[in-house]
């Protein structure tokens, strides 16, 4: 107990001591330990940084020791970042919500002439990524339906008009799904698609689309998307093409425990193939207005419990986000000390979780991230979706290179 004594004040002064010290205290004092035994062998993997195995992941999702799970999580977060904790200043633009897929896990999509139906001119896009030009944006983070009749031209415009507008800003656009959807209306191959859209100024793809790969479970939540083979090989041609990507998992429907392991297998084993994997963000199934309300919502023990599966389990992805959008402000806060070193952005405006019941604001400021974060203990740091860091002053904001 002497380095309990040395480093905190008494009770008494407790008060005065920064919430991160204290929470770094704690942390020298906690030695690992846990009554299921199966964890063990695990434990010692993590050690000396050695891969799990499916046995190892389905093992993680089995316990019901989620200290012990997280605390294996946070030591392996805090040994590839340490306390430093990413978000960033972005804007979401949806240009359509017009999709032809119909999935059962979507409360956003909508037929083209039915009520709510939307779909933006060129110029209303624009006006849309201009709105959230204040806060200095960074990143535009680019998804919406597929559309039936919007052709190809459409989306290099707006990616085009878009980079002419606003050069400095990153645009992570078009899910696998979207790219893969696109090239079949344009008649290209998936390259050439992938290409073009990178000539019109994509510099890189978000991670959704991915949901689960398993076809047993793909054909019940997202029957009319493409399969998980497409989505991998589609990842795999945007890496190879010098454009990096995420990737999702969609979980807490009717997939099971070995469905996720299945996912996080195929996703580790493409990474190694390209490295071209930034970030892995779990994403919480939310069933309000979706042919799926029947099924509950996650709980926040399954929650904390995924993020900290993905850190173990994905040993190359460099990154691992809870997003507090889908997360909530206070799981997501609380899953950077159970591997997560991402917490997303600042959005502005989100609509897919929305329609399917979400409660969290549409946006957040990065004031108020930068504080979750330090509250949290951990450092923020503003970064570009590239991950690097971002400096602001009063005028101008830099990117280091
Ligand atoms: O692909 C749709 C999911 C995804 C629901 O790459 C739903 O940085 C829960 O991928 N309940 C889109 N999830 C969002 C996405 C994303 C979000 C934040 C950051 C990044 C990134 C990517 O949302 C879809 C789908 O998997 N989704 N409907 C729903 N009812």
């Amino acid at each position: 107990m002497t380095g309990w004594s040395s480093t905190l004040e008494p009770c008494s002064k407790s008060a005065k001591i920064p919430i991160p010290d204290i929470i770094k205290a704690m942390g020298s004092l906690h030695a690992f330990q846990t009554d299921d035994l199966r964890l063990k062998p695990i434990y010692e993997k993590v050690l000396v940084g050695e891969r799990m195995d499916a046995a190892d992941a389905l093992t993680l999702y089995c316990t019901g020791d989620i200290l012990a799970v997280g605390w294996m999580a946070n030591s392996v977060r805090e040994r590839m970042h340490g306390d430093k904790t990413y978000f960033n200043v972005n804007r979401h633009i949806n240009p359509t919500n017009v999709c032809v897929a119909a999935c059962r896990l979507c409360a956003f999509g909508r037929k083209k002439d039915v009520a709510g139906a939307y779909t933006m001119a060129l110029e209303e896009a624009f006006e849309t990524a201009a709105s959230g030009y204040s806060e200095a944006v960074t990143e535009f983070h680019i998804v919406g339906g597929l559309h039936p009749d919007l052709p190809f031209q459409y989306f290099l415009d707006l990616c085009s008009g878009l980079k002419q507008r606003f050069p400095q800003v990153h645009l992570k656009a078009f899910t696998m799904v979207e790219v893969a959807y696109l090239a079949r209306r344009a008649k290209l191959s998936i390259r050439e698609t992938l290409e073009q859209l990178k000539a019109s100024g994509v510099d890189s793809l978000p991670g959704g689309g991915a949901e689960i790969f398993a076809d047993r479970v793909r054909h019940i939540i997202c029957d009319h998307k493409i399969d998980g083979d497409q989505w991998l090989e589609t990842a795999k041609l945007a890496h190879q093409i010098g454009l990096k990507s995420n990737a999702t998992m969609l979980y807490g429907h009717v997939e099971n425990d070995e469905d996720r392991v299945d996912h996080l297998m195929k996703l580790r084993a493409l990474q190694d193939e390209t490295g071209g994997f930034q970030t892995f963000i779990p994403l919480a199934f939310h069933p309000d207005n979706t042919a799926l309300q029947h099924l509950p919502k996650t709980t926040g023990m399954l929650d904390i419990k995924q993020i900290a599966v993905s850190r173990l389990v994905l040993d190359n992805f460099p990154h691992v986000k809870s997003y507090w959008q889908m997360m909530t402000a206070k799981i997501a806060q609380i899953s950077l000390r159970f591997g997560a070193d991402d917490m997303d952005g600042t959005v502005i405006e989100e609509k897919i979780y929305h329609d399917a019941g979400a409660t969290t604001p549409q946006g957040m400021r990065r004031e108020e991230l930068e504080r979750l974060i330090r509250a949290a203990g951990r450092v923020p740091i503003e970064r570009d979706t590239l991950y690097r860091p971002v400096t602001r002053t009063e005028t101008s904001v830099t990117v280091a290179v």
